[in-house]
């Protein structure tokens, strides 16, 4: 049959053609959480935000809490105030190349204060180097005041209220795509998240040879 394992293969390319969503989140620690992010072209950065009032802004990786050339990158601008639990929008950016990139916050002095992070480092683009000088400058830029390289939308985790253990969790949901939905705890990363993709992949084979 081998035309079961021509579908299998299809199914499997079409799952590593489309891009993975990433999930960052700018905490109410001054951190972003991961801050280190392996990302391939055509992968999507969602960054959530917590308290009080962040931004995320792609940087320069020689002039740390700097932003990059005006026109290039993205910046979130400051709409993303909340006093309690996540902002009720993300800013999700789509990943054009493999360069090492980092980005910040451009509120007041969280760059220096070490809320930074990078995408795709490389052996002689680090996290720790960046942060490390970024500690030394008193204050950052923030490219303006409107956001842009990336496009607001609706925060679709339920993580403000403290509920998810509750109902209907298991893995049910209808087999298309529909990205990579939680699958219960919200704080894990995106290592669960790929789990869950590839578990979703296997169970989309499955229904195709079921179908045969
Ligand atoms: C958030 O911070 C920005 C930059 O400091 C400031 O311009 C803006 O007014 C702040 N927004 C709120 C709601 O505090
Ligand atoms: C965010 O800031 C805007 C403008 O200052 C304000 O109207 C809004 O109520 C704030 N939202 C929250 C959740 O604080
Ligand atoms: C990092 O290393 C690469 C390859 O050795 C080099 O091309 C690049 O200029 C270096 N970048 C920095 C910022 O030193
Ligand atoms: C990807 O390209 C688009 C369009 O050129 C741009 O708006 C966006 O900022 C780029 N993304 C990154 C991460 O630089
Ligand atoms: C959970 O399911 C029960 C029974 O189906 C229902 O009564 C309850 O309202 C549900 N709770 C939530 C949070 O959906
Ligand atoms: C994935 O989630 C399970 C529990 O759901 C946890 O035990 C495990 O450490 C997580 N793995 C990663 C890589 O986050
Ligand atoms: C069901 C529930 O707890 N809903 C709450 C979700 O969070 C918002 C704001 O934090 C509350 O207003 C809802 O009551």
């Amino acid at each position: 049959m081998p035309s079961v394992k021509s579908l299998l293969s299809a199914a499997a390319l079409a799952c590593l053609a489309s891009g993975e969503t990433i999930k960052i989140t700018a905490t109410s620690s001054n951190t972003f959480d991961p801050s280190t992010i392996t990302a391939s072209h055509g992968d999507i950065l969602e960054f959530h935000f917590e308290p009080k009032n962040h931004s995320v802004v792609s940087g320069l990786y020689a002039f740390p809490c700097t932003p990059m050339q005006l026109g290039t990158g993205f910046f979130s601008g400051f709409s993303f105030n909340t006093t309690d639990g996540e902002a009720d929008k993300v800013f999700r950016v789509t990943v054009n190349g493999t360069e090492p990139t980092p980005f910040y916050s451009s509120q007041g002095n969280e760059c220096s204060g070490g809320m930074v992070g990078i995408i795709n480092p490389s052996k002689n683009q680090t996290l720790a180097d960046f942060k490390k000088r970024a500690s030394a400058l008193a204050r950052s830029v923030s490219p303006g005041r409107t956001s842009f390289g990336g496009e607001i939308a609706d925060n679709d985790d339920d993580s403000s209220n403290s509920t998810s253990s509750g109902n209907g969790s298991s893995g049910g949901k209808g087999g298309s795509s529909g990205g990579s939905s939680g699958s219960g705890s919200d704080k894990d990363g995106k290592d669960n998240g790929s789990v869950s993709l590839s578990v979703s992949i296997g169970a989309l084979a499955l229904a195709m040879l079921m179908a045969i």
